[in-house]
């Protein structure tokens, strides 16, 4: 071996691999990257003030916190951090729940504590024998848990920590993902992986990521996971799978994750050995009480059932003549005793109506309002067809007043480019929660239907669609963190800004510089209007290829459900395009109260944005800039390019701020999401302009392939599609 590479291996070697190995993590380390803090003064600052960190318990979760706390301040201030027995001297970090504070403490935080609910915090700073220190508090453990995570934001985020006094709880009580994971290892619409739960390994095996999954999702305030597709197999349910359900269920306890599962409507017959599923069948009902107690008796704090019920073929009551009340109510019936919930979902629509699909879930589960037990909850998902880049609010929420309704969101992209585009979604969830029902009047948003205090329900819900798989990054693009991260903020405060999100997720995820920051905070916060223009701009919809929805697909027009072809959706024809759900149409816009039916249903005051998702309208139909319909929508498309054009060159600007691991892989996607913007771009106003017999207006760039190209592309294999 020569000298230089007997060099080259000895010191050079472990450095690159060190060096991968860091880049590797910090994609791995999501939020929680507790880097050193640059700014030497502030590093100072804080360490002046926490001297040692003092835990009040020793419950599991103390434990959890105290290790978080202690791995996140020794690596931010880059300084080992002492857990100390005693409060004797100063500067101590103080957690504990009230059960373990000193009397008087309890009485001077007393207000403060009623304030706050089971799961809130009280971060504070006090002084006890003339020396300061701070505490993090709460009503119970996991509320110190929350306080703990959020203190450590602060000083990820570069913010004061001088006179703290902070009191927040959750607005919503079961905050929660649901992963669309079959039991194979599959995910459906996943586009980061496979499935994150081992279940062959499974419960002798626990993963380091189950723990670090549990501790991004406490550090943002989830607090449940459906661990399987609502597309359920009944097998989940089988002792062999509920002693594995029962080993993630003891992972996450800790950190204050509840674990349900999907419970397929038919498991009494396919695994209970009944000849049928009738929810009036004493055998069925008795088969779920007994699979409940079953459950139970291994998860003392198990959650409750999601369930996909006579929807896209998955089995139901309707299979027996029952409605859906009949249904869940007898799941819920089960539950009670052990304080169980189930969440019903209000995702239905059938091949045999005739009506607008649009109109069909409202049309279904309205009539029951008042009739569900009190551990129901409907989950609605945002809109009323498929998490689309836009769709106007569901029209069930402000409608079913007496139910409480649970919001279901998308977190995985799968009508938004999967993993490699970069869309910010917290947009999108900001605008359908700010959306107002009119419900009792103005000011009726869908959050405050959801966080239960416009018709004063007590089970309030939020659910997204995970976007997490085994993915070293685990959401496969590095930006779609900013989704997950995003979304279990808006669950815990549905009122929260977008921006404000996306402005400390950049600061925990890349850096504090704020020449990093501001341009990457604007470019997250376009992008969202950015996928709409080079998709599905002026609200159309579901023009997707279809199976896979990888890709645009306008033509589609063969497949036998109708409703499953874009053609339906578009309507597009030699007089114009758009479905008309006006009075003059499917008069989908009357399932919304007066106010915003009213808005919606004349075109003159409808929002341009969802002008075509309610209107059919002439390709000369004048917009208010004074183009024409054809005009606006080719620039739309072109912008939505353009935008992403300007999103590459913001970020070829960033290499300084960012590792070049997540640098090189950002840089790779933009330049894939340019790609396929421009696809979507050139499909669809080559596919539009049959119907509009109009040229491309000036400062549309050409298509370089003709139609038939773009209509003989076929993705056998895209992925979560299975
Ligand atoms: C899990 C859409 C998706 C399906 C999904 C369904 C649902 O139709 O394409 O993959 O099934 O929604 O939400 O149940």
């Amino acid at each position: 071996m020569s000298r230089l590479t007997y060099v080259f291996s000895l010191f050079l070697i472990p450095l690159l691999l060190f060096c991968i190995n860091s880049s590797a993590q910090a994609d791995y380390k999501l939020w929680l990257q507790y880097k050193k803090i640059q700014d030497s003064k502030l590093a100072s600052e804080y360490k002046s003030k926490i001297n040692g960190i003092f835990a009040l318990g020793n419950s599991a979760t103390i434990q959890a916190t105290s290790k978080e706390l202690q791995s996140g301040l020794s690596s931010l201030l880059d300084t080992k951090i002492q857990t100390q027995q005693d409060i004797n001297g100063e500067n101590t970090l103080v957690f504990g729940s009230k059960s373990s504070l000193n009397e008087d403490i309890i009485k001077n935080l007393k207000n403060e504590l009623d304030q706050v609910n089971n799961e809130g915090y009280l971060i504070k700073t006090f002084s006890l024998n003339n020396k300061n220190h701070i505490l993090i508090t709460g009503n119970t453990d996991i509320g110190v848990l929350y306080g703990v995570f959020n203190f450590l934001k602060l000083l990820q985020t570069n913010k004061s920590i001088e006179n703290l006094n902070i009191v927040d709880s959750p607005k919503i009580n079961v905050r929660m993902l649901n992963h669309w994971d079959n039991l194979n290892g599959t995910v459906e619409r996943g586009y980061a992986g496979s499935s994150l739960w081992n279940w062959q390994k499974l419960p002798d095996f626990i993963d380091q990521r189950y723990i670090d999954y549990a501790r991004a999702n406490a550090s943002i305030g989830i607090n449940g996971t459906v661990l399987n597709n609502v597309n359920a197999n009944a097998l989940i349910l089988t002792p062999q799978y509920l002693e594995k359900v029962e080993a993630l269920a003891n992972t996450f306890r800790p950190y204050g994750i509840k674990v349900y599962l999907t419970a397929r409507f038919s498991a009494p017959i396919e695994i209970g050995g009944l000849k049928t599923a009738d929810p009036y069948n004493a055998e069925v009902k008795n088969w779920w009480k007994e699979k409940a107690r079953e459950i139970y008796k291994r998860i003392p704090d198990f959650g409750g059932f999601l369930v996909k019920a006579n929807s896209e073929g998955q089995p139901g009551p309707q299979n027996y003549k029952r409605n859906h009340v009949d249904g869940a109510n007898m799941l819920a019936d089960a539950l009670a005793p052990f304080g169980g919930i189930v969440m019903w979902r209000a995702f239905v629509y059938s091949e045999h109506d005739v009506n607008d699909r649009a109109k069909q879930a409202y049309s279904e589960f309205v009539p029951y309002d008042g009739q569900f037990r009190d551990n129901v909850i409907v989950q609605v998902k945002n809109g009323a067809i498929d998490f689309q880049p836009r769709e106007p609010f569901h029209p069930m929420f402000g409608a079913m007043p007496k139910t409480p309704l649970m919001m279901e969101f998308q977190i995985t992209q799968e009508y938004l480019g999967f993993s490699s585009h970069l869309v910010y979604l917290p947009k999108l969830y900001q605008e359908v929660l700010e959306s107002d029902t009119y419900s009792k009047g103005k000011g009726s948003t869908v959050a405050k239907i959801i966080d239960g205090s416009l018709d004063n329900h007590k089970l309030t819900g939020i659910a997204g669609v995970a976007n997490i798989g085994s993915d070293i990054n685990w959401t496969g693009h590095p930006f779609a963190q900013a989704n997950w991260y995003g979304f279990g903020r808006l669950a815990w405060n549905p009122h929260l800004d977008s921006e404000t999100i996306a402005d400390e997720w950049l600061r925990m995820t890349f850096s504090n510089d704020e020449t990093f920051v501001n341009p990457i905070k604007e470019m997250m916060l376009k992008s969202r209007e950015a996928v709409v223009n080079y998709m599905t701009p002026f609200g159309l919809h579901h023009i997707m290829d279809t199976g896979h929805h990888y890709g645009p697909g306008p033509w589609v027009s063969n497949l036998s459900r109708p409703e499953w072809n874009p053609t339906y959706y578009h309507k597009a024809d030699k007089n114009g395009i758009g479905f008309d759900r006006s009075k003059t149409g499917s008069n989908a816009t009357a399932q919304y109260n007066q106010e915003v039916a009213q808005v919606f249903n004349d075109v003159k005051t409808c929002p341009e944005k969802d002008l075509l998702w309610f209107h059919h309208l002439s390709w000369d139909y004048k917009l208010k800039n004074g183009q024409t319909l054809w005009n606006g929508m080719a620039l739309k498309y072109q912008e939505g390019v353009d935008e992403v054009a300007t999103m590459q060159t913001t970020w070829k600007k960033m290499g300084n701020y960012v590792d070049k691991t997540r640098f090189k892989e950002v840089q790779m996607l933009l330049n894939i999401q340019y790609k396929e913007a421009k696809w979507w771009r050139d499909a669809c106003l080559l596919y539009f302009q049959q119907f509009s017999g109009k040229e491309l207006p000036k400062g549309v760039e050409k298509p370089t392939q003709t139609l038939e190209y773009f209509e003989s592309l076929k993705f056998p294999f895209a992925p979560g599609n299975n």
